[in-house]
């Protein structure tokens, strides 16, 4: 908006054509993003703890976990907001690509916010049933994964990390590997937001990763010079990426162990969703896998220990599964694994940039 507003006076007023900067309007979106969340979250945390929204505990958890009962949740209402707000101020609202984005936001927001209201009214620790948000999310990834494909001059063929020779286009099909990156995404940061910190941590850590994809790849001499697809629009990705980056800081400060907050399934579904879309737009959709490590292993440990267990009549092989239970289990501290987990996904991510030269 200040973009849209204020750019177009820099003829009169030359000290405005500093609005034009990507880069400069990249950090104001992340500092704005992070003040919303920095100065509201009392009040958010307050009245969330009003409204009695408190998190429900299983019982067949981690025993540190029943602790943690009635902690205010929903936090991602307040992420969304600085989100949102955030990219509407900085960002070029003329950007197809902006849009999308905030589409996914907050359809997939809408989604983990049905889930948790129906936790909150019906008083347990589950709210939709497991086909019935897959389902929704399936229809709100296809209908992105459509609009991406119809942006004028989106490029369907799929980049492969390491390999920059190799690029199978999809056609049509395009749009439903965006769907799959998409659900995936959501799906896999929501089993992992089951720490203090854990989840928002490297999100944060991959905003910044995608940061530096989206300028790159909107830079049509820097996409050509390091050899990636150039996607016309979007270098504008880059301010969401800092937007995402500011708000997930701003939570952090509050979802840090011990947690103030928890961010709920209006958080990490919309901020998995967000991060699959940011992947997509940037081409860089294959690399989320490495840039999302945590993500991914939380999600595998999962569904390795759900196949083992079925096939095994009953054994398992991790104590517990998502990952993250496991390691507490065997009697490390909750911030040691965060910590940890903090310092993998930094790892991956510095891998992942690596990548832009290893091709
Ligand atoms: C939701 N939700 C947290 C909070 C957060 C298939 C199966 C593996 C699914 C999985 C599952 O349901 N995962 C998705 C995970 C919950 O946090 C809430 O949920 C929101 C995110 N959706 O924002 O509102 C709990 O996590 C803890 N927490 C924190 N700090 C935070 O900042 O401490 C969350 C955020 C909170 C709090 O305790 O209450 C969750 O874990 O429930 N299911 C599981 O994860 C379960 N695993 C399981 O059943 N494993 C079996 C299977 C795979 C065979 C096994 O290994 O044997 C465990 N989850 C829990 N207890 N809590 C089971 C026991």
């Amino acid at each position: 908006m200040i973009y849209n507003f204020l750019y177009p006076l820099h003829t009169k007023l030359s000290f405005l054509n500093v609005f034009r900067y990507i880069t400069f309007r990249t950090i104001y979106a992340s500092l704005t993003a992070f003040l919303i969340c920095f100065v509201f979250g009392p009040f958010v945390i307050r009245k969330i703890r009003e409204m009695q929204i408190g998190q429900y505990i299983r019982k067949a958890g981690p025993e540190t976990h029943l602790d943690k009962a009635g902690t205010p949740t929903m936090g991602g209402l307040l992420i969304l907001f600085a989100v949102i707000v955030s990219s509407l101020l900085w960002a070029d609202l003329k950007n197809f690509y902006v849009w999308i984005i905030l589409l996914s936001a907050f359809s997939f927001g809408l989604i983990g916010f049905i889930d948790d209201y129906l936790m909150q009214i019906k008083k347990r620790s589950k709210g939709l049933s497991a086909w019935g948000k897959f389902s929704m999310q399936v229809v709100f990834a296809v209908l992105i994964g459509f609009l991406v494909y119809m942006t004028p001059d989106f490029d369907t063929r799929v980049t492969i990390p390491f390999f920059k020779n190799i690029s199978p286009d999809l056609g049509v099909g395009y749009i439903l590997f965006a769907a799959l990156v998409i659900v995936g995404t959501s799906n896999a940061v929501n089993l992992t937001d089951g720490l203090d910190g854990l989840a928002i941590g490297p999100i944060l850590i991959a905003s910044v990763t995608y940061m530096l994809f989206a300028y790159a790849a909107g830079h049509v001499k820097i996409a050509e010079y390091l050899q990636i697809n150039f996607v016309i629009g979007g270098g504008e990705v880059t301010v969401l990426c800092g937007a995402l980056a500011g708000a997930s800081m701003g939570f952090l400060w509050f979802n840090t162990y011990p947690a103030q907050i928890f961010m709920g399934d209006v958080g990490s579904l919309s901020l998995g969703a967000i991060l699959g879309t940011i992947a997509v737009i940037t081409k860089q959709e294959i690399l989320l896998v490495l840039v999302g490590g945590i993500f991914v292993i939380e999600a595998l440990s999962v569904i390795i220990q759900v196949g083992y267990f079925k096939i095994s009549k009953g054994r398992r092989i991790f104590r517990m599964a998502p990952l993250h239970h496991h390691f507490e289990l065997k009697g490390w501290a909750e911030p040691k694994v965060i910590v940890r987990f903090w310092i993998i996904a930094i790892t991956l991510a510095l891998i992942s940039i690596s990548t832009l030269k290893l091709r």
